[in-house]
């Protein structure tokens, strides 16, 4: 034993080494969709595990930078980001990460296609995969909302796979007055009258306190135009461009960049308005209704991403389980290794399983494909799938660390990182509290839960009386019945174990389903 040094974990093609994402597409994706999927997926799983990993690092450890002023103290707000997250946006270009999912070559599928992408994509791409889901839910917005011009306008660069003429997106909901409820936003749109490049129509003015990622072309956000009423009712939803054709902050002070427990490659940044021209879409007062197209796809990212987080983090765990050795023998060996790992297994392909059977209600739904039922489990399990996956994802990466002992606390292995950004899914997009809401929310406004316990009373997993599936739908009944003559105080103090109930009966039918 003189002289030893353990050997670090390793990754190899993460597609190829994904036994799960293959069988599953595999099982499910048209012949003719698998065709030009999966030798994409090769290729993306292949730089996941290469130059990506390389640029993902070159990101984590060169954090971008806002430079205020330039030497001559005029104001510039540059925010200098590194040559790895420049590249990290090439790749999502190039792979077509975003454009994938409106290409739609094949139908409803082309979501799983897509999502696919993303999941190999993310843990690599030192969460690019943020500015990603954002671009996603512009372009879904301004597809469902815009007026033909402003689509003609942004749409060919955000759905672009040439990495010159690559938009990203933010969207900025955020205030100081909060991030959860947005009624308190202050942001004042005025009439604009001068002319502009996508034909404004307001001029905004206020503060934005969490603007990620700062350097994108464009960005959605919320603002209340001039005599609209107070709380979210009052809100409109804006497009605006950073920069104008000089290159210049179109009317944007950035104040900082945000000192984050995690995701530090990131440039998530406080900024201000100050009379930044903006184009309404949709109505005066539809602002959330709006944005809400937004917030269901960048949820499926977060959960996506959460997921192909989990499968990093476990293939770092066992790939250094089948090397390490303690007490006379590898990890793999240990009995109670081995359990753990496996029902952190487990844990990942319910989140897994579930992702991808929303992601194909998503598919259905952008290609009309999707009946009022299914339009309405979409809806519903849209929160429930991010705010379970989210879970999951810091317990994996907490009980991966772990596994890594002293060395998963040691910065330069690159390991705590996996628990730090773990946590910001979680908090992005909506947190568990807000989420179960939301569900509860579909359930009054959407009628969703008989939608959903139609949908369990005829899935494979009831009709073929598979008794772990039996055990949690028989719990899920008590509750439900206890909750009968419950107060709406009682529905919201049981909402978020109302959630995980829900999500729980989801994965055991679908890991049935899919025989994952
Ligand atoms: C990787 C990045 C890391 C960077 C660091 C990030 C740190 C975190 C930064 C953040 O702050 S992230 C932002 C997190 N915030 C959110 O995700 C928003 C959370 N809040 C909500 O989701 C609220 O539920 C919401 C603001 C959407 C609504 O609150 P309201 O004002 O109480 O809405 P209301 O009146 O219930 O709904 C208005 C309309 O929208 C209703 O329709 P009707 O007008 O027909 O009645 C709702 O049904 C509809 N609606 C609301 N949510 C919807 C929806 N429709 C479809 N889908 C939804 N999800």
């Amino acid at each position: 034993m003189k002289n030893f040094y353990q050997d670090g974990p390793s990754l190899t093609n993460t597609y190829r080494a994904d036994e799960t994402l293959q069988k599953f597409l595999k099982k499910v994706l048209p012949p003719e969709a698998q065709k030009e999927a999966l030798p994409h997926l090769d290729h993306l799983g292949e730089r996941a595990s290469t130059d990506m990993l390389q640029w993902a690092q070159e990101a984590e450890s060169q954090p971008p930078q806002h430079i205020p002023f330039d030497p001559w103290g005029r104001r510039i707000d540059d925010i200098k980001t590194s040559n790895g997250w420049k590249q990290l946006e090439k790749v999502a270009a190039e792979e077509g990460i975003v454009a994938t999912a409106y290409e739609r070559k094949f139908g409803a599928f082309s979501r799983v296609y897509q999502m696919s992408l993303l999941y190999l994509y993310s843990p690599s791409s030192a969460i690019f995969s943020c500015p990603l889901a954002m671009t996603d839910g512009a372009a879904r917005a301004l597809e469902l909302y815009a007026g033909n011009d402003l689509k003609e306008r942004a749409m060919p660069h955000l759905l672009s796979k040439d990495p010159k003429h690559f938009w990203t997106a933010g969207q900025w909901m955020t205030e100081r007055t909060g991030g959860s409820d947005v009624s308190g936003t202050s942001t004042d749109a005025h009439p604009f009258r001068e002319s502009s490049p996508f034909s404004a129509t307001h001029s905004l003015h206020g503060t934005k306190w969490f603007t990620s990622a700062t350097t994108s072309q464009m960005a959605l956000t919320l603002a209340r135009p001039d005599g609209a009423p107070a709380g979210s009712r009052g809100l409109s939803l804006f497009y605006l461009e950073l920069r104008n054709n000089q290159g210049q902050l179109n009317n944007i002070q950035i104040h900082r960049l945000k000192d984050k427990l995690g995701t530090k490659a990131l440039p998530t940044a406080e900024l201000s308005l100050q009379g930044t021209p903006a184009r309404i879409i949709g109505g005066e007062g539809e602002g959330i209704k709006r944005i809400a197209s937004v917030l269901n796809i960048t949820r499926i990212y977060n959960s996506i991403c959460a997921t192909g987080h989990m499968r990093r983090a476990l293939d770092l765990a066992t790939d250094y389980s089948k090397k390490r050795k303690a007490f006379g023998k590898i990890l793999m060996d240990h009995p109670l290794h081995r359990e753990t790992l496996k029902s952190l297994e487990e844990d990942f392909r319910r989140a897994f399983a579930f992702c991808m059977f929303v992601s194909h209600l998503l598919g259905q739904e952008e290609v009309g494909e999707i009946s009022a039922s299914q339009r309405v489990l979409l809806r519903v399990l849209t929160p429930i799938l991010k705010l379970y996956t989210a879970k999951k994802a810091i317990n994996i990466s907490s009980e991966v660390v772990e596994m890594f002992g002293g060395a998963g606390y040691i910065e330069d292995t690159g390991l705590p990182r996996l628990l730090r950004d773990a946590q910001v899914f979680s908090i992005w997009e909506g947190t568990t509290n807000v989420l179960s809401l939301d569900m509860l929310r579909a359930f009054e406004k959407e009628q969703a839960l008989p939608v959903l316990l139609e949908y369990f009373k005829t899935c494979p997993a009831m009709k073929d009386s598979v008794s772990s599936f039996i055990d949690k739908w028989t719990a899920l009944q008590k509750v439900l019945g206890q909750l009968a003559k419950g107060t709406p105080e009682d529905w919201e103090s049981n909402a978020r174990r109302l959630a995980f109930m829900v999500a729980d009966l989801m994965t055991e039918n679908l890991l049935y389903e899919y025989s994952l």
